[in-house]
């Protein structure tokens, strides 16, 4: 990156819109403005920052330029942002113009890279205006906001002013080694070291839950073949994602679909039926759903209310052997309740959430599913908010709002449980907490065991080296470049 450089690039998608604006940045952005668009009166050059001018630029179009200076604006540099109408050959002349006169093509991110180097954002706010671009969710948008404003920032300037501290406390021992002086009390580094431990733990902790609420909440559809797993996951999106049919073993490959409830994101995946196989590429599959049942935070487990009770209690068993209820949200599904005798959309007080009902209880349809739902609740109590069951049919919509609704009231519960607290959400500002914690927990058994204080001083001083790396005090060309290469251009 050469910031010497004037860059230009479309801040806007072309192609759609009625406007498109183009970025200048750099220090003749005002000057290289002044020589492509004709102002009736004044210049750029001669402007105040946060001018708006209308200009002409001589047969291409008539634009709107607003001026920043520096420092003061996103990049930090002097900058224009030049509107024009949004049609591809004006923007495409215009940044033609703009490079003979000076400028040159943005490289993705660019322009948030400059700011970086500016210092108008740390690292992992410039992550985050990447985030917010790209968040579909109120609740995406809500972390990708809070790191912005420097939520983790904030977090690591106090976990970093406290290991500066205690590294202090020892390289001033150091430098009285030979006398054998030690000032710092070892208890009191000790507990200094736990609660810095802590702090660590509780943000590391949260990259499940942020992680989840970035890229959407995994949730796995699981079940025996047939059981209508592809039908659900069709009619909670609306549309034809998976191929239905009544031959077992169906869906091979796992299918993903984001999907928005209440304002959270959630990523479906169907997946290959469960049963015992002898063909090569559906075991392969089979194998898979294990693999997303392990690392869903919510799994829906299909069954068919026409099974026998217990096949459909086997099934059950094998599922939740599997299941880590600590961590994961289980919910059973009931399908295709529809064909069940007596049954029609007015039997509302069948299964739903941790509780049924037996009113209505000659009606056959509501006896069945009960008959189920008594047996399941002997394999897994349903007294747990963490497991319900739920009779629907997914070929008819019955009851699927209800499935919507125990999966979103679960996510929000631990939304509303991180309460205001800073949630990682970003894998690499992961791998350099857990770095950060595994060298502070190596200082720590050191101090305890009565290492030598220059070794001891050596890992407090590595973790703080991976916590720089999170806001990018300390970097490196390689790691901005994979960085921003990932933004797009002109941003
Ligand atoms: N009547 C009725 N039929 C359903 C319902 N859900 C699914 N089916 C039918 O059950 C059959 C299997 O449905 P799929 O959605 O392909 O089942 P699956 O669980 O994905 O099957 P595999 O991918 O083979 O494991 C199809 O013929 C569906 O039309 C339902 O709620 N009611
Ligand atoms: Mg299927």
């Amino acid at each position: 990156m050469n910031i010497a450089k004037t860059i230009c690039a479309p801040a806007t998608s072309v192609g759609s819109g009625a406007v498109s604006m183009i970025r200048v940045s750099g220090p003749d952005a005002l000057a290289i403005a002044d020589r492509v668009v004709h102002f009736r009166q004044g210049s750029c050059a001669s402007s105040a920052g946060y001018t708006l001018k209308f200009g002409t630029v001589p047969d291409v179009d008539d634009v709107l330029v607003s001026i920043f200076r520096a420092p003061h604006s996103y990049t930090g540099e002097d900058s224009v942002e030049i509107s024009c109408h949004a049609s591809p050959y004006v923007v495409e002349r215009l940044l033609q113009m703009l490079a003979e006169t000076g400028a040159v093509p943005a490289e993705p991110g660019e322009f948030t890279r400059r700011a970086f180097a500016n210092g108008k954002m740390d690292l992992s706010q410039a992550e985050a205006v990447a985030d917010l671009i790209a968040s579909s969710s109120e609740a995406s948008h809500r972390v990708a906001m809070h790191q912005l404003k420097g939520g983790i920032s904030t977090e690591l300037q106090q976990l970093r002013s406290q290991l500066v501290d205690i590294t202090s406390l020892m390289e001033l021992e150091l430098d009285f080694s030979e006398e054998e002086v030690e000032f710092a009390d070892r208890n009191q580094l000790i507990s200094l070291l736990d609660s810095a431990l802590s702090h660590l733990r509780r943000l590391t902790d949260s990259f499940r839950l942020g992680n989840a609420i970035r890229r959407g909440v995994p949730v796995a559809i699981v079940g025996a073949t047939n059981t209508g797993k592809s039908t659900l996951l069709n009619a909670l999106l609306g549309e034809d994602r998976a191929i239905v049919s009544p031959v077992a073993g169906t869906t091979r490959d796992t299918v993903e679909e984001l999907f928005n409830i209440d304002g959270i994101a959630f990523r479906l995946i169907d997946t290959a039926g469960i049963r015992e196989t002898s063909d090569e590429i559906e075991s392969i599959g089979i194998d898979r759903t294990f693999e997303k049942l392990m690392l869903a935070d919510s799994i829906i487990a299909v069954f068919d209310v026409c099974s026998p009770v217990e096949r459909l209690c086997s099934e059950l068993r094998d599922i939740v052997s599997r299941v880590n209820l600590k961590s994961q949200q289980l919910v059973l599904v009931l399908n295709k309740v529809d064909l069940l005798a007596g049954f029609d959309e007015t039997c509302e007080s069948m299964a739903t959430g941790s509780i049924w009902s037996i009113e209505n209880g000659h009606n056959p349809a509501i006896l069945a599913v009960n008959k189920i739902v008594t047996k399941f609740n002997k394999i897994v109590s349903l007294a747990d908010n963490k497991v319900s069951a739920i009779a629907v049919s997914a070929k008819s919509g019955f009851h699927l709002e209800r499935l919507s609704h125990a999966l979103s009231e679960h996510q929000k519960a631990r939304i509303a449980d991180a309460g205001t607290a800073t949630l990682v959400t970003n894998a690499r500002h992961f791998n350099a907490l857990s770095a950060a914690s595994r060298t502070l927990s190596l200082a720590r058994s050191g101090i305890a065991s009565r290492t030598p204080t220059d070794l001891v001083s050596q890992d407090l001083r590595e973790a703080l080296y991976h916590l720089g790396t999170i806001t990018g005090e300390i970097t490196t060309d390689e790691v901005l470049g994979n960085i921003f290469s990932k933004f797009c251009i002109g941003k």
